[in-house]
């Protein structure tokens, strides 16, 4: 049962997720240059395509498909490798989970591209999509828990057969982020089944706007985190491995993962600091609490600076730094990823800056949040996914990366650097001088200040083309690694932890302790405002289309 190889149908299964997640990169990003050329305001969309609907492709693309569906097939394909080949069950669990999350995600982007639902990944209500538009995300969401329980399933299946023994760290990791994922998404469930389709529907003419937007954002802030630790999986795990190096310490890792579980859901405020409706108060604890899922930030940071130093010094390095030459920087497995990790300390201090009340008043609805979420997400977490493709791809295709895509990926990481670079600053700069998110080009009756933006926006086209060029480049190594590139095997790494690390305590996998303190801290955050809310409820809001 147990190999260092992915079964060929498991892999199957986590290649079919890959597929789909790099055909939305393509199709995500082409949307993206478009928008970037449209905001220089020197360029004009063909036909009726309007800037709002390619938005919303490209956000639902990129931000939703992109990552589910990669990170769905990563963690099957990380299970199965140190939790043993999944049972036929299991592997069908996660067929039925992907054919709906594929059939929904069809749904939605039929509905987006009939210009019937322009209203962005978050789909702030007023803006009303068309029903088919909900009911594709809801599929993506049911899809993604099918999938869930398979996984759920594989990981008590081990621990039946393994008493006593502490789980893999990788499958650890995995339940946690799906725990996590199960209670957020119950938030943009109960929104979809009681607000959104009813209302779009037809069957009730107003929504509540408040409940809404609270009950995406309890959803919303524990996604980002989603999309996060599959990247902290593979700088905990497997970049010890692949730089020859050790785990720190398995328990800080487990302990930060559990820091995750327990402080990503109560913090949803911290995206509603300007909504009336909300008592600072409570706003006020949710910024406190969002201080705390700092917290297992920086304890990464610290754990990753320990391994890098540890294998350095291992390998003869002195003085403060020497362990920074020592790295094997010719290595697009860990150069990508590490990058990854340099970008994140600049876009960690933003986050930081958007969660602090009163800083927040100056960056609220700029495009300093996109900037923000450019860094975070589109840089930190894809290159590392990117660095996950570099292996997983070949491992599970059985074949190896040649020299020369190395090469190509190592120019990749460096143009996808270079253009983040630009495109993020300007946006950060010119968020800071006012400019507006989720907004088309215009110079509001050539307002001066809205003519300072310009130069930005140029900026932002020129960052915006140089990582379109990234993405061809990411596809044509993606399709020469599941296609042409030579057969043979393929190691998928997993570190060994240092053997001086303290031992893993067993109070760490006492699932009812931490999921009980999950729904406590929920509860704490969220029952005295959202009661709050309901009594005193604004009027409900009739639907809008301004497409
Ligand atoms: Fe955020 C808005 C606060 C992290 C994504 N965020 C967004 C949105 C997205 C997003 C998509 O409080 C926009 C949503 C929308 O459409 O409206 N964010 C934070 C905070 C953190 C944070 C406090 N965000 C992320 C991550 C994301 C993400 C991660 C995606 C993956 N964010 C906010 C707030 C808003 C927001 C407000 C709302 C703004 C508004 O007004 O609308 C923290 O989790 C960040 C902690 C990170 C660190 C960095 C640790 C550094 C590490 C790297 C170490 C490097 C090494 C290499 C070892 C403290 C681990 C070093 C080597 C050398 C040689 C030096
Ligand atoms: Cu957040």
């Amino acid at each position: 049962m147990w190999s260092n190889k992915v079964d060929r149908k498991d892999g199957k299964l986590a290649m079919a997720h890959l597929y789909v997640a790099f055909i939305a990169l393509l199709l995500g990003g082409l949307a993206g240059l478009l928008q970037v050329l449209v905001r220089t305001g020197e360029f004009q969309l063909p036909g009726n395509i309007g800037y709002y609907q390619i938005l919303t492709v490209h956000g639902v693309l990129l931000a939703l498909v992109l990552t589910t569906f990669f990170i769905i097939g990563f963690q099957f394909a990380g299970l199965s490798r140190t939790a043993g080949t999944l049972s036929s069950g299991v592997r069908k669990a996660g067929w039925i989970g992907f054919w709906l999350m594929t059939i929904g995600t069809a749904i939605t982007a039929t509905f987006i591209l009939l210009n019937e639902a322009s209203v962005l990944y978050t789909f702030y209500a007023p803006l009303q999509a068309h029903p088919g538009f909900y009911i594709g995300l809801t599929l993506v969401v049911v899809g993604s828990w099918v999938s869930g329980f398979g996984m759920f399933t594989h990981y008590s299946k081990w621990k039946k057969t393994n008493k006593g023994k502490v789980t893999p760290l990788l499958s650890f990791m995995v339940i946690i982020n799906m725990v996590m994922w199960l209670v957020a998404t119950l938030g943009v469930a109960a929104a979809m089944l009681v607000q959104f389709l009813p209302w779009s529907l037809g069957f009730v003419d107003t929504i509540d706007v408040l409940v809404s937007r609270t009950l995406f954002w309890y959803f919303g802030h524990p996604l980002v985190y989603f999309w996060l630790l599959p990247a902290y999986m593979v700088w905990y795990v497997i970049i010890p491995k692949i730089i020859g190096g050790k785990i720190f310490s398995d328990a800080l890792a487990r302990l930060s993962f559990i820091l995750f579980l327990l402080f990503s859901i109560p913090v949803g405020f911290h995206h509603q600091l300007t909504e009336p409706g909300i008592d600072p108060t409570w706003k006020f604890i949710q910024v406190a609490l969002t201080f705390m899922v700092v917290i297992p930030s920086l304890m990464t940071a610290f754990s990753l600076f320990a391994t890098f130093e540890l294998y350095g010094r291992s390998k003869g390095a002195t003085g403060l730094f020497g362990w920074f030459k020592k790295l094997p920087w010719g290595d697009a497995r860990f150069f990508a990823p590490f990058v990854g990790m340099l970008f994140f300390i600049p876009a960690g201090a933003g986050g930081l800056v958007n969660a602090s009340h009163q800083l927040n008043q100056v960056v609220h609805n700029t495009i300093w949040v996109t900037g923000h979420f450019h860094l975070t997400l589109a840089t930190s977490v894809i290159l590392t996914f990117f660095g996950i493709a570099y292996w997983l791809i070949p491992h599970l295709t059985g074949r190896v990366m040649t020299k020369a895509m190395n090469k190509l990926a190592i120019v990749q990481t460096i143009v996808w650097s270079v253009g983040m670079f630009f495109m993020s600053s300007a946006m950060h700069v010119a968020g800071l001088l006012g400019a507006p998110r989720r907004s088309s080009f215009s110079t509001y009756g050539d307002a001066p200040q809205a003519l300072e933006w310009i130069p930005y926006q140029m900026f932002q086209a020129i960052g915006g083309s140089i990582l379109f060029l990234g993405i061809i480049l990411i596809l044509i190594i993606v399709i020469n690694l599941s296609f042409f590139a030579p057969k043979g095997e393929t190691d998928f790494p997993i570190g060994e932890t240092a053997e001086q690390a303290e031992k893993t305590p067993a109070i760490f996998e006492n699932w009812k302790l931490w999921i009980g303190v999950t729904i406590a801290l929920i509860l704490f955050a969220y029952t005295v405002p959202f009661i709050d809310m309901i009594q005193n409820a604004p009027p409900g809001s009739k639907g809008f289309k301004f497409w």
